[in-house]
């Protein structure tokens, strides 16, 4: 047996966090959700909000924020459709707690760094689609979150830069695994050489958002997109969260034999059959000219 490490045993002086059990073979092990003051969640009806609530520091992640997103997306109820994650104040995300950044031996900080690949892959990984709603500072640690998400609606107000690059220190969030699937390589690399900041239609324009609207409202358009999402098959939402990335990977030969078998398995779906169904007999929506 196994003894995984500090990372995942998160002892706050008043005890925000427990953990079932502190020695067990599966590193994803689980943890009692109990209150954090820095974030918000709720449902409205089936879509899952969760807000980042700690904008005096800019939305800041500190090592309790971590692991409160991690919480929250590994508890989602059961009915949840999708999820819309965004935050109170100017920003949506400052990026890690600077202040936290404690002299930490490479061991320590690799560990810290695999809390967040944790966190971040529940995200991803979860139950269900998740969609960033961005304005303000997306920076940092906040970009690779927002990286995490299947969806990223910015508003106006929006602005990405990966400060890392002039702070010394490099992404540990899984951000140079995800932003260079979003915006390339060498896009990335300019941003953490130079402090390049992108604004939002720049960020747009690259491919950090895919949806650009006017500032105040991509949390509204955001949850407009997780309720139209939450009405697709789930199979079909499970598929895009899970095997699409997946496929993305796989060499082509693998990858038309992977879409083969998911796309098999979602048709044969009842609720698959019962749309198509709908839609020959003319009772499902056509696909509109926009
Ligand atoms: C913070 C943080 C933070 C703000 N950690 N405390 N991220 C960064 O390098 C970005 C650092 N932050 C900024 O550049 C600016 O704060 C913002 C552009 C995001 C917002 O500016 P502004 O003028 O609205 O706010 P502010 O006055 O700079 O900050 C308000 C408070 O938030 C202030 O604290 P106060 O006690 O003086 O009021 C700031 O210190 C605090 N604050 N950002 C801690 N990040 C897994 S690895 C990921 C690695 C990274 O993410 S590195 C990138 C870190």
């Amino acid at each position: 047996m196994r003894v995984y490490p500090d990372y995942l045993v998160i002892n706050h002086n008043y005890d925000r966090f427990q953990v079932k059990n502190q020695v067990r073979e599966n590193p994803y092990m689980t943890l009692t959700m109990t209150p954090n003051p820095d974030i918000h969640f709720e449902m409205r009806g089936d879509i899952a909000v969760v807000r980042l609530t700690r904008p005096t520091k800019r939305n800041a992640l500190n090592d309790a924020l971590i692991a409160s997103i991690r919480q929250i997306f590994e508890n989602l109820p059961d009915n949840t459709k999708a999820a819309v994650i965004a935050g109170d104040g100017d920003h949506f995300c400052a990026g890690l707690d600077l202040s936290d950044l404690k002299e930490r031996d490479a061991g320590q900080g690799m560990h810290h760094s695999r809390s967040w690949h944790v966190a971040l892959e529940r995200v991803q990984y979860g139950p269900v689609p998740v969609i960033a709603a961005l304005h303000g500072a997306v920076v940092g640690g906040g970009l690779e979150l927002a990286s995490a998400c299947h969806i990223r609606v910015a508003d106006d107000t929006a602005f990405y830069a990966l400060p890392e690059g002039t702070r010394g220190i490099f992404v540990g969030g899984g951000g140079s695994v995800r932003i260079p699937r979003l915006i390339g390589v060498a896009r990335m690399t300019d941003m953490m050489l130079t402090g390049r900041v992108y604004n939002a239609a720049e960020g747009e324009r690259v491919g950090m958002a895919q949806y650009l609207v006017p500032a105040g409202t991509a949390f509204d358009k955001a949850f407009e997109l997780a309720q139209r999402i939450g009405q697709n098959a789930p199979l079909t939402n499970y598929a895009l969260t899970h095997v699409l990335p997946r496929i993305a990977e796989q060499p082509a030969d693998q990858g038309f034999i992977t879409e083969s078998m998911i796309s098999a398995i979602a048709q044969a779906a009842p609720e698959a059959k019962q749309r198509v169904r709908d839609f020959l007999e003319g009772r499902a929506a056509k696909v509109q000219k926009s």
